[in-house]
């Protein structure tokens, strides 16, 4: 069901290679790119004409227009079922009232007297959020992306959701009830590349989306593509790999959760990641023994649980001691990493790279996914060790502004015409010694 990796008895390895000897899926996002280039000119090209026929030929349902209408909206937040709504609703706020506190003020630095830098924080003006459908209708996702934007002051957002053949070819009503709650009444029935293509370069005509300056949102390998053939044009999240969880664990654990968690994320995609690092034989055994009948007991099994857990990606990972484990689930970065050892809160402050930690017996990753208010767009795939999840502040463009006098100038200005002569580039000297009758003070 599960492979063991045994770490045990020699010294780990350093750096790269003790994460070569962790296991991880592969998610190729280059060989994808060369299948998204000509969707995206396409887009690019015919606008909506385009965004129509790929509706047809991947999602198999004709459109007649790509906007959703704003009657599609509040007719799926009128029919959603009331408990559905109260839980988006206690997630909505939990996670407002996370994400209003990452919100930053200006600050002034005087470096010297009369000479300041200021940074201020701007937010991205339009952005364009992916919800996905088929397989991962997640509403919760939604949240997760609109509610820092929205935050953040964002002041333009608009969604892209695939069009559903069953739902007479518009998004997932989840979705669009979602975004009613959220106040995003800018919709599009687009999905995949061809959404992440609408964004970036717009598309014109009454059914038309203005360009967008940043795209977020989770999806399959084709939006990571597409999002990375766009890279440079427009800002990105993150290249959402498959999902990931790792537990470091000691025998305090309780099997029972410890199985039940790592089904949990091995439930999204037959390339989920589910990794157990344990010192403890004994509970690497009673995690193993308890897998088999609550896997057996799950819904997604044959599709998605049982390959993600018997996948190269997942794994029990024995070490010799707590020290060790530390530096496996390091190397490892997962996107979220679940401490569940004694004194689970003064493990959890050593960890350096992991997208989430989640601390203790009651903390488990499901809660975090959903309602404990922190975001659940998280960096995979190990790039957890340079990059953070989705907050406030990948909605927000810190923007330094010079500030100096006259006096302020002149003291410095010998090092300015000093260092451009060093580096060969005597006009950004002239700029300063122009406006010193061409005498640089101090020289
Ligand atoms: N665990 C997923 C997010 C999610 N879970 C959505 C449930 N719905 C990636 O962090
Ligand atoms: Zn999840």
């Amino acid at each position: 069901m599960i492979s063991r990796i045994d770490l045990r008895g020699d010294a780990l390895p350093e750096g790269s290679a003790l994460r070569d000897l962790l296991p991880r899926a592969e998610f190729d996002v280059a060989a994808a790119l060369d299948k998204v280039r000509p969707i995206c000119e396409d887009v690019h090209h015919r606008g909506s004409a385009a965004l129509i026929d790929y509706a047809e030929k991947f999602d198999g349902v004709r459109l007649e227009r790509v906007r959703v209408p704003a009657e599609a909206l509040t007719r799926a937040l009128a029919e959603l079922d009331p408990q559905v709504r109260a839980a988006l609703e206690e997630s909505i706020k939990r996670a407002r009232t996370v994400h209003r506190e990452q919100r930053r003020a200006p600050h002034t630095t005087q470096v010297v007297p009369g000479g300041t830098v200021t940074e201020k924080w701007v937010p991205v003006e339009r952005v364009g959020l992916y919800a996905p459908g088929g397989r991962s209708v997640y509403p919760s996702s939604v949240i997760m992306n609109a509610v820092p934007a929205q935050e953040a002051g964002v002041a333009s957002m608009a969604l892209a959701s695939p069009p559903q053949a069953d739902f007479d070819g518009l998004p997932h009503p989840t979705i669009l009830a979602a975004c009613k709650l959220l106040g995003i009444d800018e919709v599009y029935a687009a999905g995949g590349a061809q959404a992440v293509a609408m964004f970036a370069y717009g598309t014109e005509g009454p059914d038309g989306c203005a360009p967008a300056n940043m795209v977020t949102g989770p999806g399959n390998i084709w939006v990571a593509a597409a999002k990375r053939y766009f890279t440079g044009r427009i800002g990105i999240d993150t290249e959402a790999g498959p999902t990931e969880i790792a537990i470091l664990a000691d025998d305090t654990a309780d099997p029972v959760h410890v199985a039940s968690d790592l089904i949990s994320q091995a439930e999204h995609d037959p390339l989920a990641a589910a990794v157990l690092v344990t010192d403890s034989p004994a509970l690497a055994d009673a995690v193993e023994k308890e897998l088999a009948p609550q896997v057996a007991a799950s819904k997604h099994v044959d599709d998605r649980i049982a390959p993600a857990l018997a996948g190269k990606q997942s794994a029990i990972v024995l070490v010799d001691g707590l020290e060790e484990g530390l530096r496996v689930v390091d190397a490892y970065g997962a996107e979220h990493l679940e401490i569940q050892t004694a004194d689970a809160t003064a493990v959890a402050e050593r960890v350096k790279n992991a997208g989430a930690i989640f601390v203790g017996p009651w903390a488990p990753v499901s809660l975090g996914d959903y309602c404990a208010g922190s975001n659940h767009v998280l960096p995979t795939g190990g790039c957890a060790c340079h990059s953070s999840g989705l907050s406030v502040q990948s909605f927000l463009r810190g923007i330094h502004i010079v500030d100096y006098s006259r006096d302020a100038l002149a003291d410095v200005a010998h090092h300015v015409v000093t260092l451009a002569e060093a580096e060969d580039l005597p006009a950004h000297g002239a700029a300063i010694k122009a406006r010193f009758g061409w005498e640089v003070p101090g020289q």
